[in-house]
Order: C-alpha cells, then structure tokens, then sequence
C-alpha cells in the first residue's frame, strides 16, 4: 500500500512550483489473504505456525469449545436461566485468531462477541455466563486482569483503546491494545476519531474488524458504499487488510504481523476479516425476518470449522476418535461452568452503589442505607 495524502500538492503549494494542471497524489491498495480454501486445502504456502500441529490443532480445540459453549449459553437463555445473549456462530476463526496472535501482556478491547477471544486468553465460562446473567462481577476476570469488559455501546471502546495504547506508548512498555469490533462500528464517529488519532499519534493498536455482514438488520451494502471497511484505515494514514475471517490461519497470521509492527513502534493497523453471523443477531432477535434462508445456507458452506477439520484431518494431524474425545471433553468443561454459573450466590442489592462514586452523595447514600436494611431483612 502506498499512501502520501497530499505530500506533493503541499511542498509546491509552498514552493510555489505546479508541474501539471492535474496529478494523482495518493494511491493505495488492499490486500486481500487467506491459506485455506473453503474445503480446507492450503493456497499456497502456509505462514510456519500452520505448519506444526502443536501450534494449529489447539486452535482447532479452542474453536470447538467456543461452538458448545455459545450453544449451551444459547439453551440457557431459551430455558430463562441467562439474559439476552449474543451468539457467536460462525464467528470462531476470528476470535480464537486474534487471541492466538496476542501476547499475555497485550490488552484487548472486545466486543460482546469474541467469546472465544475471552476464552483463549483465561476468562472463564462461568464468567462469562454471569456477564450474561446480569452480573457485572463476571467482567472482574481471574484471567486476564488487564482486558476490558465487553463493550455493548458501539465502537466506543475503539476511543478507549486509542488511550490504552497511549498510556502504553507513554511507558515504553511494548504492549499493544487491540480493539475488535464490528462491520457496524466503523460507521461510528468515534471509530473515525480513533482512526485518525491512532494514525497521527501512531499508536501500538491494532484494529480487528469482526465483518459479519450484518449490523443487527442491516446488512454490509446499506452500511457503507466503500468498497472494503480496510481501508477506513487509509484516512488514518495506516495499513488495512481483508483477511478471510473463516480461515483461522490468516487471521492469526494477518493480526500478528500486525501486532509486531505496532509494538516496535510503527504504529496502528487495522486488520478486516470476513465472515458470516449464522446466528441471529441476539437471542431477541429473529433473522428470519430480514435475511433469506439461501444465504444462510450459502454461508454454512464457508463456515471455519469444518475447513480446519478437513485440513487438519487431510494432514493427520486428527481423526475420529481425537474429534469424539475432545467433544466429550468440551461437554464436561461446559457443564461444570454451567454448574457452577448457578451456584453463585447473587449481589447484595446495594451493589447497584459501590463502583459509581468514590464518596457517595448524601441522597444516595441514603437510599444505599435504606436498601441495606432491606438486604439484612
Ligand atoms: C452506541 C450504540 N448504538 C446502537 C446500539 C444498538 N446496537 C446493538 S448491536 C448493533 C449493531 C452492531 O453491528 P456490528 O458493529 O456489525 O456488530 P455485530 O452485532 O454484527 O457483531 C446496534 C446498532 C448500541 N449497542 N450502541
Ligand atoms: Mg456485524
């Protein structure tokens, strides 16, 4: 990608010297990669971690758990046992990818749907229930201390992460905050602000964006008329990419290119991936009424677990009998989260008071007391 918005018209604007009437000033491209075809055969070469099974067959593993865990969270919603939910079907590649391409120390900034980001990098399941259940404390990770919580207000934890990348770039730390998000967000403002602060201040972030095609009912061709959502990052004057997000290779490889270059100081980049929500957007919504069932089922043909499967098979690297023990396994971690999701005892009503001020004002604090007498009753 080449990008030198306005460099030539400035210097002779300032020397006063205009060689032609008109000329191109900037141009750019954007890549588009992927290593695994739909059907699981390599492109090409493979980046040297797709080469050793140590390295792929636990994404694979991570992937799987991510699926029976979005199902069962799905079934307890449906049951009463957890509140609106957001399934991630279909969506695993891209967040077990970025996960995988992070370093421990790095932070990420996720939306409400990179459970299997959250889950490769220590957030429990029954955390991760309890967020759903209504239960802020399930946002307090044994894990990860230092990620965020999920972010339900669109993109404006994109603005959070331009700060977290300051703070690290302030401290020399060699750190990098990165921010997933989804094809609907980078229609916000506050993506485009953290866009270009990212790039005038060339922070250590790097931008994920999870493009599943749809914003809730809206789908990727009435959110924008640009051609990809990668090159928002060229008003930034940073690199875009297009990966493909069902290819769990590309993206960990694409986001960790990424990742080395912001954290040895050569700033921001913004990594789409490309994949499908084969869910609903909620538990409370019904695509049925806005998308067509061929679609759907088009999108299952690329779906991004079937084609690790194939590829790892093909290599044997997996077989039937590693696919019914490690399902069983999934099932047992599920069920035990699960398990002990219900046996959390419930916030003390006034918990709605501890984290909102440091010294609480008289008029709640009274209500605060009126409430604890409640609690005690
Ligand atoms: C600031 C803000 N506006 C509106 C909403 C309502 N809302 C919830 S999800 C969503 C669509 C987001 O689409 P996208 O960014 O593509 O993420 P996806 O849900 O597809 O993962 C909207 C508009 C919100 N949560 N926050
Ligand atoms: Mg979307």
């Amino acid at each position: 990608m080449t990008a030198v918005a306005g460099s030539n018209v400035t210097r002779e604007l300032i020397t006063g010297r205009q060689t032609t009437t008109e000329q191109t000033v900037a141009t750019f491209q954007i890549r588009y990669r992927r290593y695994l075809d739909p059907s699981g055969k390599p492109i090409g070469d493979l980046p040297e971690f797709g080469r050793n099974p140590n390295e792929v067959v636990p994404l694979y593993k991570a992937m799987t758990l991510t699926r029976m865990f979005d199902a069962r969270a799905v079934a307890l919603q449906r049951t009463g046992r957890l509140g609106t939910y957001p399934s991630c079907l279909g969506q695993e590649a891209v967040a077990v990818g970025l996960a995988a391409a992070m370093g421990e120390d790095d932070v990420l900034l996720p939306t409400y749907r990179e459970q299997g980001a959250q889950l490769w990098r220590g957030v429990t399941m029954t955390e991760i229930l309890q967020f759903w259940g209504g239960d802020e404390r399930g946002s307090h990770y044994t894990g990860p201390r230092r990620d965020f919580p999920v972010c339900i207000p669109i993109a404006s934890h994109a603005v959070q992460a331009a700060g977290v990348a300051t703070a690290m770039k302030l401290r020399h730390d060699h750190r990098i905050a990165l921010c997933a998000l989804g094809d609907g967000a980078t229609s916000k403002g506050d993506f485009f602000e953290t866009v270009n602060v990212a790039g005038v201040w060339k922070l250590p972030v790097v931008f994920v964006v999870n493009n599943n095609q749809w914003a809730i009912s809206v789908s990727r061709q009435a959110q924008t008329s640009a051609e990809t959502l990668a090159q928002k990052a060229i008003a930034g004057g940073f690199e875009g990419e297009q990966v493909d997000g069902n290819d769990v290779i590309a993206v960990r490889q694409a986001v960790a290119e990424a990742i080395e270059r912001a954290r040895a100081g050569q700033g921001p980049a913004l990594i789409e991936a490309l994949t499908y929500r084969l869910a609903d957007h909620t538990t409370a919504d019904d695509a049925r009424r806005y998308r067509a069932e061929e679609e759907v089922s088009t999108q299952w043909s690329r779906e991004p677990m079937r084609r690790l499967r194939s590829f790892i098979a093909a290599l044997g690297w997996w077989n039937k009998s590693d696919e019914e023990a490690l399902i069983r396994k999934c099932k047992e971690k599920v069920e035990a989260a699960v398990a002990a999701y219900f046996t959390v005892p419930p916030e003390p009503l006034t918990a709605i008071f501890d984290h909102l001020y440091e010294n609480l004002p008289a008029t709640l604090d009274s209500q605060r007391q009126t409430i604890s007498g409640e609690d005690d009753g």
